[in-house]
């Protein structure tokens, strides 16, 4: 039987497991990155693992997300970065560089190579026939650390792409396209794999904004081959000698397989507050717009930022319009700036942000109140922005460039322009000077540790008997967002205790205080969740924080991959609903107790939950692997370590 593509480059990293598709399997790595909002805690518990140099091939550290330096504490945490990198042989991305993904696919990834980032968007190197997967920061630590990185193989779904776009219609239209098909949740364990005729005419670049946005759907990661253009593009970063072939066998077999037709895709948007709630860009049209933001590390190669720079040419942004460029990194900048179409873009009125995540993230650029934002990044969350009344669409750069026009949403296709087919350079400036190679020479370092730096957080061993009070009920679909706010909040990454204070400050702002004072009470906390709870980002500190407040359990109807690795990596169980009637019959306040706790999870029997308020009690279930069931009994990954 022949192999899919995921098959092929899995079985070259196997360590331990079989593949089977729901399985545990334990894979070598070969490449880690970080960047900084992450990239704290990842060293510093990389640090506590007391390991001289990092054991990959590569593993670079990039600092792109907090880079606005309001007060001391975002370059505490650049020096400090800048430090631990020097020391322990990783590769730095300083600020300026651009944003750790654009980066990574320009001047780092490798056809046939694993890829693991303390980012949930480090997929978008499957671009480049990687296998790229986005975990939490614990899990990046013990990659460097030279250790395998543990996930449930996954089911391959092939994603068939036939024809050509039409003009005006772009990749960001094919994954809008794909989040309509398979939604935001129920994609847990499930790789999509790319192919089809349609592919040959998607660059690099344009593969890497669907490879990127698979993450919204929460598969593991997506995949491309790597053929003719993977080598085009490998040689004009001139590094044509990272390139091999890679193809999925003729006779391959898939979980399932998908057929889309690129000739039929026409604009799309993704409507407030979720990338899956898909609309015809025709279908919103006229509704007035405030805001447009270009960039982010799903829109932002030199190609579709050239193909605003070319629609925008001769006309001024709308009056009503504040219009945001971010490009995805120095290098876009550089040749934009070169080839003359920054001042375009300058003379049609944008306003020039650092290349950086910056708008993405919410932490500059949040819009008015009530505003409509178009923006072509990737997430579009309720107050994410920074703005909890704004409306979020999610665009392709060609339906904002539109909106900066006309200060309404207008299908680009209606512009009665020609379109700009632009294509990648075949030989762009390439300028490594913002990244800093480790010096092999040197090994008294010494650490920068400013004040915002704190120390690896720590859990104790679970109790028996979990016992406590659900300190906050919620519904579907929540993201870590949710849990643990990032824009202007961002900067307290590297200060637990602070930071901790914001836990669901959007969803219910008294719930930190609530959650300290049980536990200092000595009772647990406990959070009680709908379906695929954990949507989102990376972020462990959405373990972290609740963790720090004496969460110990999260019962769910279903919660996503890279959270649920969190969770356990710091020692909180994650429970699942066998019936939604037992979800409902909770509610917030209830006193909880799950007995007999050690010897369940040992034997691996089910575990009974019982609501001492409502005096009823209900089976859950649990999905741990011997390794998990270690680190949960231990309070968490790093209290096995070091036992
Ligand atoms: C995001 O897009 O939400 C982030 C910020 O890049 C996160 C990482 C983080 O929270 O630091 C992600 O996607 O993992
Ligand atoms: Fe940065 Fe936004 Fe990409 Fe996250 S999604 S890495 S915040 S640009």
């Amino acid at each position: 039987m022949g192999k899919n593509i995921v098959q092929k480059i899995l079985a070259g990293h196997l360590v331990s497991g079989n593949l089977a598709p729901g399985d545990e399997i334990g894979i070598r790595i070969d490449q880690t990155l970080t960047q900084d909002a992450t990239g704290t805690m990842a060293y510093l518990q990389f640090e506590s693992m007391n390991v001289a140099k990092v054991k990959t091939e590569l593993s670079v550290s990039y600092i792109d997300h907090n880079t606005i330096q309001i007060g001391f504490e975002n370059a505490d945490d650049h020096c400090y970065l800048q430090s631990v990198a020097q020391k322990y042989g990783v590769v730095l991305s300083r600020a300026g560089n651009g944003i750790c993904h654009q980066v990574h696919l320009e001047r780092f990834g490798k056809p046939g190579k694993t890829l693991i980032g303390s980012d949930s968007h480090t997929p978008t190197c499957g671009a480049l026939g990687m296998i790229a997967i986005g975990a939490g920061g614990l899990d990046v630590a013990q990659a460097m650390a030279g250790e395998p990185f543990y996930l449930v193989c996954p089911s391959v779904i092939r994603i068939n792409l036939h024809g050509r776009l039409n003009p005006w219609v772009s990749a960001k239209d094919v994954i809008l396209k794909v989040l309509e098909i398979f939604t935001t949740k129920g994609n847990v364990g499930t790789i999509f794999e790319y192919g089809g005729n349609g592919i040959a005419s998607l660059s690099v670049p344009e593969r890497a904004t669907i490879t990127n946005m698979g993450a919204e759907c929460g598969v593991t990661t997506s995949v491309f081959p790597s053929d003719e253009l993977t080598r085009l593009f490998l040689r004009s970063q001139q590094r044509e000698q990272d390139y091999t072939e890679l193809k999925a066998d003729d006779d391959a077999v898939y979980a399932r397989t998908v057929d889309i037709d690129l000739s039929q895709l026409e604009p799309l948007t993704a409507r407030p507050h979720s990338p899956d709630n898909i609309g015809t860009v025709r279908g919103m049209k006229g509704i007035p717009v405030n805001q447009v933001c270009l960039g982010s590390c799903t829109n932002s190669s030199y190609k579709d930022l050239v193909t605003v720079a070319k629609i925008l040419k001769g006309h001024t942004v709308h009056p009503d319009i504040s219009f945001i460029l971010a490009p995805g990194s120095r290098q876009v900048l550089d040749n934009l700036s070169r080839d003359g179409y920054l001042a375009d873009l300058i003379a049609s009125g944008a306003r020039l942000m650092e290349n950086a995540c910056g708008f993405c993230i919410g932490n500059s650029q949040s819009p008015k109140s009530g505003a409509v934002s178009l923006r072509t990044s990737n997430r579009n969350f309720l107050g994410r922005s920074g703005t909890m009344d704004a409306d979020v669409y999610l665009v392709s750069p060609e339906t904002a460039a539109a909106a900066v026009i006309t200060g309404c949403f207008t299908d680009p296709r209606d512009l009665k322009m020609e379109y700009p087919q632009v294509q990648m350079p075949l030989d762009p400036v390439i300028d490594d000077s913002m990244i800093i190679r480790p010096d092999n020479l040197q090994s008294d370092i010494a650490i920068c540790r400013g004040p915002n730096i704190g120390a690896p957080p720590s859990n104790s061993p679970l109790p028996d008997v979990i016992s406590g009070q659900v300190t906050i009920k919620v519904g579907d679909k929540i993201t870590t967002d949710h849990i643990i706010p990032a824009g202007a909040r961002m900067k307290y990454r590297s200060n637990i205790p602070r930071y901790s204070e914001f836990v669901f400050e959007n969803v219910d702002s008294s719930f930190a205080k609530r959650a300290l004072a049980l536990k200092e009470k000595g009772m647990h906390n406990i959070i009680v969740a709908g379906l695929s709870y954990g949507q989102g980002s990376s972020r462990e500190h959405a373990a972290i924080c609740p963790m720090y407040l004496g969460v110990r359990a999260v019962i769910a109807k279903s919660l996503e991959r890279i959270h649920a690795a969190n969770l356990i990596n710091f020692g909180i169980l994650p429970l699942s609903f066998l019936k939604d009637s037992d979800y409902d019959a909770i509610d917030q306040g209830d006193d909880l107790e799950i007995p007999a706790l050690k010897t369940a999870i040992m034997e691996g029997s089910k575990l009974i939950v019982q609501n001492k308020t409502k005096g009823i009690s209900f089976p859950v279930s649990y999905t741990l692997s011997s390794r998990q069931k270690q680190m949960i009994l231990a309070g968490g990954a790093l209290n096995v370590r070091s036992h």
